[in-house]
């Protein structure tokens, strides 16, 4: 079945980042976005078929103008729809008790050694039925959508057992079949040592690798395989166990690295060949070097630093030594509720002296890559899959100077109008 085509015109600035899609951009390539002035793209079946000045596409479909769903972008900036890589999507219930707690003096790690934390989100989580997770998570994908998110990761980790990583990651594969936003699973069985196996915790390892891993592997319930690499969580030796057994098993590696000490994260990611290494906020400079020279992709989390009031990872240095950088939301009850990636840019420029373009770079095309997903998304480029946002700004500069508030004014999600005027379309 032909859809009707889409045809955007007239944008103030049409953001492509053009010639991106084989490698994740590094260095300086990170500030070239490529845009065209007055730009418009036409779109059909759910993939880019043009893109070019107005006057290129006006001459191109001159002849079927007529059967065109026509999308006036005058004044406003079309960017790739944006790709979180990293998101803890499906979980139960709520912290703001643990957020008032920090704020009168108690830390993350104090709250979660103490019962609290990932804890009390894996309680939640193993208590609510499928269809409460379902409810819940498709009410943060809806706000995803509505800040021009069009891909997310998401993954397990409130489980902590079979039957509810399980769980989890069926939640996370029906979303991807029912909403508009397409997901990206990631196994995460070693997100934290749950209370049963806190005196053996190298038992809880055991079960991730010979149960958990398996079974994930075997029922395609995700593609990725990432481990929480923290003093008091898992240690660097035990996050290589878990990461080469994942990858026995075709899942590829990803690590939560130097979030909150240095523990030598970065290092292993480059050891292991992770496809991204997430956080970095006390990495070291050997780590960073290491990671440029395996092409591990740095996704920062910004927001992550600032609701835990920490100073953020140095996203200005990793760039430039040449490692690819990608931002992220880290969307999860404890360390950053949120979907905002325009905030989350904003947070790379002011916190991590990042440039707005290299920002912009972050949360598209290296996001996707991210995810292993750059030949497909990410960029406006024809033959890709038809996901754009339009931003009610002129510039994409004010998409991140305007901060903290949502610009978004439709989203095309392959090829199909999705949000229109700031609202879902149902
Ligand atoms: O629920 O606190 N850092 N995992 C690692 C998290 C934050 C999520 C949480
Ligand atoms: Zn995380």
């Amino acid at each position: 079945m032909t859809t009707q085509p889409i045809f955007i015109r007239k944008a103030s600035q049409l953001v492509t980042l053009k010639g991106s899609s084989n490698a994740p951009l590094t260095g300086e390539k990170m500030r070239e976005l490529h845009i065209i002035e007055n730009g418009s793209v036409w779109i059909e079946d759910g993939k880019i078929v043009e893109v070019g000045s107005d006057d290129q596409l006006n001459d191109k479909f001159e002849n079927r103008l007529h059967e065109a769903d026509i999308i006036d972008a005058t004044g406003k900036t079309v960017t790739p729809g944006f790709v979180d890589p990293h998101t803890h999507l499906v979980y139960a219930g709520s912290r703001e008790n643990e957020f008032e707690m920090r704020l009168n003096g108690s830390s993350y790690m104090e709250i979660m050694n103490a019962g609290g934390g990932i804890h009390s989100t894996t309680k939640a989580t193993r208590e609510a039925t499928e269809e409460s997770l379902f409810q819940q998570s498709t009410r943060r994908l809806d706000l995803f959508l509505r800040h021009g998110v069009t891909t997310v990761e998401a993954k397990s980790g409130y489980g902590l057992s079979l039957e509810h990583e399980l769980k989890q990651l069926n939640v996370a594969k029906k979303l991807n079949e029912a909403h508009p936003v397409d997901i990206v699973s990631t196994f995460m069985g070693a997100h934290a040592v749950p209370a049963e196996y806190k005196e053996n915790p190298d038992e809880f390892v055991r079960i991730v690798c010979e149960e958990m891993i398996p079974k994930v592997s075997e029922q395609k319930l995700a593609e990725f395989n990432d481990v929480f690499c923290e003093r008091g969580v898992f240690t660097p030796e035990q996050s290589k166990v878990i990461l080469e057994t994942g990858r026995k098993y075709g899942l590829k590696p990803k690590i939560h690295a130097d979030e909150i000490e240095p523990y030598k994260g970065a290092e292993l990611a480059a050891e292991v060949g992770a496809v991204s290494a997430d956080h970095l906020l006390r990495a070291s400079d050997e780590g960073i070097d290491a990671m440029a020279k395996s092409g591990v992709i740095a996704v920062l989390l910004p927001g992550t630093a600032f609701f835990l009031m920490a100073e953020a990872a140095n996203g200005r240095k990793m760039i430039d030594r040449g490692v690819p950088v990608a931002l992220s939301t880290d969307c999860n009850p404890g360390s950053s509720p949120t979907v905002s990636v325009p905030f989350i840019m904003n947070l790379g420029c002011l916190h991590m002296g990042m440039t707005p373009a290299e920002a912009l770079t972050a949360v598209t095309i290296n996001g996707a890559h991210a995810i292993g997903r750059g030949k497909e998304i990410g960029s406006i480029e024809v033959n890709k899959k038809a996901d754009i946002a339009i931003f009610d700004v002129p510039d994409y500069r004010q998409l991140i100077y305007h901060y903290g508030m949502n610009h978004t004014d439709t989203v095309i999600k392959s090829g199909k109008v999705v949000v229109s005027r700031g609202q879902l379309v149902r």
